[in-house]
């Protein structure tokens, strides 16, 4: 059956903005935000804590099984730093949130991340590791790369994505 509400990726390197995004959005369109982390620590799709890293090791078939009805039934604004593991049928959108290094230097310090750890998210960001797996992963026309720098920046990503899926609404029938 087809979805009467999408589903959107929010992706991007650990400290873009996603969680902030999601909260926003979910706000201002009453869609659900799906927080990955979240469904991985409650609903236990992981083998484990990865004591170096500080993040859960991830079931990727347990994770897929623990969001599949929510998804089939649509609505759902997923919060994820990965975005390759999603089936492509189950995603209408994926935002890529970008930053600059400083900023995101900035806003890991203050998450006091391992250095090894910050390190490696700011190489992934200039590197744009999560906006080449959205294009691999995704029909170009779906992925869209928004900067995270600044609160202006976040509101107009904001109204841009409100105002995507008004149109998402009139083309399928709502
Ligand atoms: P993520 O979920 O991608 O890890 P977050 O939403 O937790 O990121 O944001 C990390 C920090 O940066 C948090 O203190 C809020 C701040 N932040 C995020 N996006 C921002 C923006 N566009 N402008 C200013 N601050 C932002």
């Amino acid at each position: 059956m087809a979805r009467t509400s999408p589903n959107i990726i929010v992706t991007g390197t650990p400290g873009v903005g996603k969680t902030t995004h999601c909260e926003a959005l979910a706000e201002k369109t009453g869609l659900r935000h799906v927080s990955v982390n979240q469904v991985v620590k409650d609903k236990q799709c992981h083998e484990g804590w990865d004591e170096e890293y500080l993040c859960w090791i991830v079931d990727e078939d347990k994770l897929l099984d623990a969001l599949e009805d929510e998804a089939k039934e649509g609505g759902c604004i997923i919060d994820w730093h990965a975005c390759d593991l999603f089936p492509k049928s189950w995603i209408d959108l994926v935002v890529v949130l970008r930053v600059d290094s400083s900023t995101l230097y900035d806003r890991l310090s203050a998450r006091k991340y391992p250095e090894a750890k910050l390190q490696e998210n700011l190489d992934s960001e200039i590197m744009e590791v999560l906006l080449q797996e959205a294009r691999d992963s995704y029909d170009e026309e779906i992925v869209v790369e928004l900067t995270s720098n600044t609160a202006d920046e976040m509101e107009s990503n904001v109204e841009r994505v409100e105002a995507w899926l008004v149109q998402w609404k009139k083309d399928h029938g709502g």
